[in-house]
């Protein structure tokens, strides 16, 4: 028996096994049925945005091949299944009128899973906005988040009578962050001030949204996830935890502080330069009580401080890369069970976890129609195991959704990057498990025998 297999007594009979995905990255057929265009048809349409020029149009035809893929979810026995929906599917130009035949689309989604056993768990925003909205300003404009807590409701009284479980958005750090100050994502601006605004009204679209679908189904379980990444002093010399510590607020803190705290780390200036929105009240409303924290976990950080002579803000990072994934993203499973056991710590409010998603890419090789990819198969088993170790200190973890069932559009990086634990051929759309899907087949049976 594996260490790990020796620790699968520790996860309960409830625990959620499951695969994740999202809209935009599987499900292609962007013009089908009336979904209207989000943000990212147009930023992947716009040369130079994503790699090669790649695009969603087509993804994994996931929008017609839902069924097989489910019958492959199936077969790897997990218990749920996590997928987003697409606001420009149920209204093509963010609100009013609602779209029947997008909405058509997951309710048949949702009763093929519930027909295979297989419990959906749904996240409402994963990035991509209806482009009329952005046409308005978008997360910069305050009333997007009054606009998102009416789609949320008109989701949760279409499908909150099969679907339990909702996720408000999915990385609300990389909307911000990589929408709105880097630009690497789309809509593709870099500005700070329009990075932390963006930032506020989503935390407080997802608090209204949070009481919009409570008050429409009162056993709804509602969540947020959260991509966390803990951060490692080079050494405790006082600069050098200074320099954790800003690298704390920027990658976890800016989110965590506001819901779990109601307040913004007060490092957050020092980082970006602008103040965010003070709006009388807004704080208290987005620190809403929530059933569940979703984190997406894949890296850990170590840093340094920079030379004295350079701001505090960017720190230097040092973290060691001789074990990294095709992402060039090291990996640091302890770093998994630190963050779930220093949450737990610093945030007494904190509700229970459900790792909504972890996985890695790697340079996949089909041989002879096999893919063996071991490489996968360790990231998987030593973060499975990390998940194990934070449970026997304590940490409430109520599942744990690999990133991902299939190959997918992997955002800016387009079809480079291979997270899925069945291979997609893209031009034929041929499916192929790779060994990795084996792998967590036999650990889900083990668990739950
Ligand atoms: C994210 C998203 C996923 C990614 C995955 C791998 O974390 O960026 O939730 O859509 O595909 O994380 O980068």
């Amino acid at each position: 028996m594996t260490n790990l297999e020796k620790k699968l007594i520790l996860f309960p009979p409830t625990f959620q096994w499951g695969v994740a995905s999202s809209a935009y990255q599987v499900e292609g057929a962007v013009t089908e049925d009336g979904r209207g265009p989000s943000i990212w048809d147009l930023f992947s349409h716009t040369p130079g945005k994503t790699v090669l020029g790649e695009n969603g149009n087509i993804a994994c035809d996931h929008y017609h091949r839902y069924s097989e893929d489910i019958s492959l979810m199936k077969n790897l026995g997990v218990t749920h299944y996590r997928l987003s929906v697409s606001w420009p599917r149920i209204f093509p130009t963010g609100r009013q009128k609602m779209n029947v035949k997008g909405l058509g689309f997951y309710d048949r989604v949702v009763d093929t899973l519930l027909s295979h056993n297989i419990t959906p768990i749904i996240t409402l925003y994963h990035w991509d906005l209806p482009l009329a909205l952005q046409e308005q300003g978008g997360w910069q404009n305050r009333d997007t988040a009054y606009t998102f807590a009416d789609y949320a409701e008109t989701m949760v009284s279409a499908l909150g009578d099969r679907v339990k479980q909702w996720i408000t958005h999915n990385e609300p750090w990389c909307t911000a962050y990589l929408g709105h100050f880097s630009g690497e994502h789309a809509p593709g601006i870099k500005n700070a001030q329009v990075s932390v605004d963006a930032a506020h009204h989503v935390l407080l679209s997802h608090a209204l949204s949070t009481m919009a679908m409570r008050a429409t189904q009162s056993d709804a379980k509602i969540g947020i996830t959260l991509n966390l990444s803990p951060v490692y002093p080079k050494d405790p010399s006082q600069e050098n935890q200074k320099a954790a510590r800003l690298q704390d607020v920027f990658n976890n803190r800016w989110f965590l502080d506001p819901l779990f705290k109601g307040e913004y780390p007060e490092e957050l200036p020092t980082i970006f330069g602008v103040n965010p929105p003070e709006n009388a009240g807004d704080m208290e409303i987005i620190r809403q009580p929530l059933d569940f924290l979703g984190i997406n976990y894949y890296s850990a950080q170590v840093v340094a401080a920079p030379p004295r002579d350079q701001e505090p803000w960017p720190v230097v990072n040092i973290t060691p890369k001789d074990r990294v994934t095709a992402m060039g993203w090291p990996v640091i499973p302890e770093g998994l069970s630190k963050l779930l056991v220093d949450l737990y710590t610093q945030y007494p409010e904190i509700p229970p976890f459900i790792i909504t998603e972890n996985g890695a890419a790697y340079e996949d090789v089909v041989e002879d129609g096999k893919i063996h990819d071991t490489e996968r198969i360790l990231y998987l088993s030593d973060h499975i195991e990390a998940v194990a170790d934070a449970m026997v200190q304590g940490v409430n973890i109520q599942g744990y959704y690999l990133w991902s069932l299939m190959d997918n559009f992997e955002w800016a990086l387009g079809y480079s990057k291979r997270f899925g634990i069945v291979h997609v051929n893209y031009s034929t759309q041929e499916r192929i498990v790779k060994d990795s899907f084996l792998w967590y087949r036999h650990l889900i049976r083990k668990a739950l025998s």
